[in-house]
């Protein structure tokens, strides 16, 4: 890429949909609703902390989590724009119980899963979050959306992203062709081609986990804990630890320098926490198409064929090599 070209993320989406036919005006225009989502968001979470949104809305949600303000504003914000352009026939979310169906849009051809505020628990103490989303093509057009268009395989996922609200704000997404990171700029309110055709290395030296729980994670999952941390100069180990506690964040970094990021099943979850429709179908297709794997111990996280729509995985995504390596031990200590 020519360093004094400035590409937005508009004239980018324009470009693709002359290269690839496939990306259709409708994709587009959902594309454009998106970007205006992420702005919107990105306003409310810059002023967090000057007006009255931090903290709790005093309600849980489906999962029986606490909701934040901003949770449920960034919801509402998806949702809007949805029902206002007609380009989805319905949303799922992670805040919400139901299917939420976008009034008007019944032959609408897109299905949209999202997370509106991953991570919001690190918003009151000014830490990196982010939105995700990925977009299903009805599988039928000629009858009425029911459950199994909504519950598709990840590898059906016609694009994927993420909107992480860092140091500075950037959209980072695929739609099978490679992954594009834009970043926000204020001054113009546009995001702009940043970050070209990501690909993760395929060995990294940083491992994340939540490990306060490591004593209820399989036993392979703890050996390879060990490993990380076992010393081993030619294959600089010890590798570091790094983990914020909000999936974008250290998806986000693991994905540019390497690395896996973990949520194994636990004793008392087996299932782990991360949701398949919201977090890591995702996910994976973005690590997929940047080089990585995303697995669930069990098999490759875009093959899992979702049961409900707030499913929970246990997740192991990132370098490829990290995640064969680990999903190696856990088959061996079976
Ligand atoms: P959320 O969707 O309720 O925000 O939960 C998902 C978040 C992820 O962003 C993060 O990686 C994980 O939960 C952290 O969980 P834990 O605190 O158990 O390590
Ligand atoms: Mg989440």
């Amino acid at each position: 890429m020519n360093q004094n070209t400035l590409i937005t993320l508009n004239q980018f989406i324009s470009d693709q949909q002359n290269k690839f036919p496939f990306v259709k005006g409708t994709l587009s225009k959902i594309f454009g609703d998106l970007q205006l989502a992420a702005k919107m968001i990105n306003r409310d979470v810059r002023k967090a902390g000057l007006i009255d949104i931090l903290g709790n809305f005093g309600e849980t949600n489906v999962q029986g989590e606490e909701q934040k303000k901003l949770d449920v504003i960034s919801n509402d914000v998806f949702m809007r724009l949805m029902d206002l352009s007609g380009a989805c026939v319905c949303v799922v979310s992670e805040e919400d119980e139901h299917i939420h169906w976008c009034p008007g849009a019944e032959d609408g051809k897109y299905i949209l899963a999202i997370d509106p505020l991953d991570g919001s628990s690190n918003i009151d103490v000014n830490a990196s979050i982010g939105s995700i989303f990925s977009i299903y093509k009805r599988l039928s057009p000629d009858k009425p959306v029911d459950h199994e268009d909504i519950l598709q395989k990840g590898v059906n996922q016609v694009a994927a992203g993420y909107i992480i609200y860092g140091t500075a704000t950037m959209f980072v997404y695929t739609t099978g062709s490679g992954v594009n990171g834009f970043t926000l700029d204020d001054s113009i309110q546009e995001f702009c081609l940043s970050h070209a055709d990501i690909k993760t290395p395929s060995m990294g030296s940083i491992f994340s986990v939540n490990e306060g729980n490591l004593k209820e994670f399989p036993e392979g999952v703890i050996k390879y804990i060990d490993y990380c941390k076992g010393e081993n100069k030619d294959e600089k180990r010890p590798y570091s630890a790094r983990y914020i506690g909000s999936l974008i964040a250290d998806f986000h970094r693991n994905l540019l320098k390497g690395g896996i990021y973990m949520y194994p099943g636990t004793t008392k979850a087996p299932n782990g926490k991360l949701r398949l429709l919201y977090e890591c179908n995702p996910m994976a297709f973005l690590v997929e198409q940047a080089g990585g794997k995303a697995h669930s111990g069990s098999q490759r996280i875009m093959e899992i064929q979702p049961e409900t729509f707030h499913q929970r995985v246990p997740v192991f995504i990132g370098s490829g090599d990290m995640v064969d390596h680990v999903i190696g031990m856990m088959n061996e200590n079976k």
